[in-house]
């Protein structure tokens, strides 16, 4: 089906000679160049970049979408770094605005989760200088100790690199202590941009590129899974953002141990980079669509629902996105103090298979690292029937 709307772009005379040779190395299975994602990017009518994303994201997954039942902790909102798309940054001179949990109110959030089907528990939040290495191995260790099957998905490679450091430990040191306590893989932020220039002006004090990739490299090394990020639509270009996915793709044909690519769309509110306009609809499909493409060796691409609002999430489902992330039945934070549509981020399970059957998708419940739990089939086989309407 994919494959037919492709051929007949090819055939067709909207698209040019520079885009067809792209779309015939995408039929074949070919890996395509940083000029020809520049060229997408650049000059691709979003139909046809949408089409040959879906054509790649059909043969992968075919008409799978996968989502896990997650919750997040977010230990503080206090942050040291001073990152200027982020509205935690500011509240380091001002900490009394800020929130800071203790490990009794973090595992009050653990046992509130008790006897619910919940797979994964997120930690990730501003880096605080008092919350060190020790205090989140205990943090670890307690939450296993409660629920041993819990997957712990936590800490950016910013969060870590600061850890590591305060604690004199190599990143070597510093996984293994934080494995062995129970960490089971890394997510994707504090990626942001990688190009140096992009960096000095968004987020100059915090991990560089090189210190983001290694973490992730070491953590593969060390049989951890983990997600990349890329953060789009505020200063950098086209180039920077090829630069940025060629450097996630060749760590990945090095060690394999990404899971997902998660393109992650600049809010403006309330942080120091309010004047910067955010990104079109068109723009952020075609930012999901160019990724699927260009990112051949990464087995998913997620939409993170709670920024880009649920109906520009269901619609990335036909641009490439194979993953809606999780139902997050607690909120988190960053998005809505950032702007995002979604003030209260939780959806429930049937919400959310609801969303990926109206795009006539099959929803599949996953665990963190994508083995399949539990498959709710497609439209004609779902249970409720009434549209969804919120947002
Ligand atoms: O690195 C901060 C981003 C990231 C803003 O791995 C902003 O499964 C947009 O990476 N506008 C942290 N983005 C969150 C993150 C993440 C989220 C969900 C799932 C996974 C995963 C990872 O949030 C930061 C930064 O890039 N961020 N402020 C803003 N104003
Ligand atoms: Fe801190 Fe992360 Fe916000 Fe940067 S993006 S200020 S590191 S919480």
């Amino acid at each position: 089906m994919s494959k037919a709307v492709v051929e007949t772009l090819l055939s067709g005379s909207g698209v040019s000679e520079g885009l067809k040779v792209v779309g015939v190395k995408v039929l074949e299975g070919e890996r395509i160049s940083d000029a020809d994602a520049i060229l997408l990017f650049e000059t691709a009518p979003l139909a046809y970049a949408g089409a040959l994303a879906n054509f790649i994201r059909e043969k992968k997954h075919g008409l799978k979408t996968y989502f896990n039942r997650n919750f997040h902790i977010e230990p503080t909102n206090v942050c040291v770094f001073s990152c200027k798309f982020c509205s935690y940054s500011r509240l380091y001179a001002k900490r009394e605005e800020g929130w800071e949990l203790s490990m009794d109110q973090m595992m009050d959030l653990v046992r509130a989760y008790d006897g619910k089907p919940i797979t994964e528990v997120h930690i990730v939040g501003g880096v605080h200088p008092k919350m060190d290495i020790r205090f989140f191995a205990e943090l670890l260790k307690s939450i296993k100790a409660h629920r041993p099957e819990l997957h712990i998905k936590g800490f950016t490679a910013v969060e870590l690199d600061y850890m590591f450091r305060k604690a004199k430990l190599s990143r070597k040191e510093g996984l293994e202590l934080l494995r062995d306590a129970g960490l089971g893989s890394l997510p994707g932020g504090g990626a942001e941009i990688f190009d140096a220039s992009v960096r000095e002006q968004i987020c100059a004090d915090k991990v560089d590129a090189d210190g983001w990739l290694d973490i992730h490299a070491t953590a593969h090394r060390l049989g951890m899974h983990s997600n990349a990020t890329l953060l789009y639509g505020h200063i950098e270009t086209y180039t920077h953002r090829v630069d940025h996915m060629r450097r996630l793709r060749e760590l990945q044909d090095d060690t394999g141990g990404f899971n997902t690519f998660i393109p992650l769309k600049f809010r403006n509110h309330d942080n120091e980079m309010s004047d910067v306009k955010e990104s079109t609809i068109i723009e952020d499909m075609k930012m999901y669509a160019v990724s699927r493409i260009y990112l051949d060796n990464f087995p998913h691409i997620k939409a993170y629902w709670p920024m880009l609002g649920r109906q520009n999430a269901q619609l990335t489902l036909s641009f490439g996105v194979n993953d809606m992330d999780g139902t997050i039945d607690d909120s988190t934070k960053i998005y809505s103090m950032a702007g995002s549509e979604e003030k209260n981020p939780a959806m429930s399970t049937q919400e959310l298979v609801t969303l990926i059957h109206q795009a006539g998708k099959v929803a599949v419940e996953r665990d963190t690292l994508y083995n399949e739990i539990q498959n709710f089939g497609d439209a004609t086989q779902r249970t409720e029937t009434k549209a969804f309407s919120r947002n």
